[in-house]
């Protein structure tokens, strides 16, 4: 199989055309294989490097940000999760960013949310079986998902994780240890828990019913244990596209201006060291950057 059959496919994916079961079928295991090597935290060093969140099935948007930041392998990406349900065109964002992993698996590194779950996802499910008729064609689809990794980390200092800490790992090492492919989604709190601006430590997730909220206490403390100075997540929407939080060292991102209640999208952009901008962006593509200061937890 060369880059040829992966670079057809692409484009035939870019115009909303699903390739046939079999092909599919060929870039799923290729991904597999390329996922059953990242281990659960990823340690990068590919900069500099746009990092995007929450695309949810928002397929212009994502073609959008290709548009405006360039192609892998020239630009390198990490994607935070949630890759599909409520927007449109699920199918399409997922399979465009399996087809690049398969072509470029240095240059785009893709993480696991919680939305990509093989039993929970009904409105792609239902997407799916627009293109593909068969039951055993969704599971096939639907199956790859518990072997996405969980977490990249930038430079040793910036950790990409979909929503952020838990109370039961409290180390990179805890998340780099246990075996992903036999968890449910929800015994994974990293890929579920929201930060909480109220002050005490942890609290149940009353929105969510599942997982827990955490406070800046707990917040600091992990990142002061793991030498971490940033962590970047999605998980929630932003009207602008992003929020900070926590003194600048937790970063909620969502990069789909076209999402209800949401006015504009933002990506992060990780250059050399402490160079780095949040770059928030509208349906149009009109973007303005934000020098964004990297500094440690003190
Ligand atoms: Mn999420």
């Amino acid at each position: 199989m060369d880059g040829k059959f992966f670079l057809d496919t692409l484009a035939q994916i870019s115009q909303t055309k699903a390739p046939a079961i079999d092909d599919l079928q060929k870039i799923w295991i290729r991904v597999m294989e390329i996922f059953l090597d990242e281990p659960n935290v990823i340690q990068l060093n590919n900069f500099p490097c746009i990092i995007v969140s929450d695309t949810h099935g928002y397929f212009k948007d994502l073609l959008n940000i290709f548009k405006k930041f360039g192609m892998p392998p020239d630009t390198n990406y990490v994607f935070l999760g949630d890759y599909i349900d409520r927007g449109p065109e699920s199918f399409f964002v997922l399979a465009y960013l399996f087809t690049l992993k398969a072509l470029y698996p240095k240059n785009i590194y893709l993480i696991r949310g919680n939305h990509e779950d093989p039993i929970r996802n009904i409105s792609f499910k239902e997407e799916c079986a627009r293109y593909y008729k068969n039951f055993a064609d969704f599971d096939l689809i639907a199956s790859i998902f518990r072997y996405i990794p969980l977490c990249v980390l930038l430079d040793s200092k910036i950790m990409c994780i979909h929503a952020g800490i838990s109370p039961y790992n409290k180390t990179i090492e805890n998340i780099n240890c246990f075996d992903r492919l036999s968890l449910e989604d929800t015994y994974i709190q990293e890929l579920w828990n929201d930060p909480n601006e109220n002050d005490g430590y942890w609290e149940p997730n009353l929105s969510r019913k599942t997982g827990c909220k955490y406070s800046e206490l707990p917040f600091l403390s992990f990142m002061e244990r793991n030498k971490l100075s940033l962590m970047i997540r999605g998980h929630q929407t932003a009207s602008e596209g992003y929020r900070i939080h926590f003194q600048g060292h937790l970063l909620t991102l969502c990069s789909t201006p076209s999402m209800k209640k949401v006015e504009k999208g933002a990506v992060f952009k990780y250059e050399l060291k402490s160079e780095c901008s949040i770059i928030s962006f509208d349906v149009e593509l009109n973007c303005l950057p934000i020098p964004f200061i990297v500094h440690p937890v003190e």
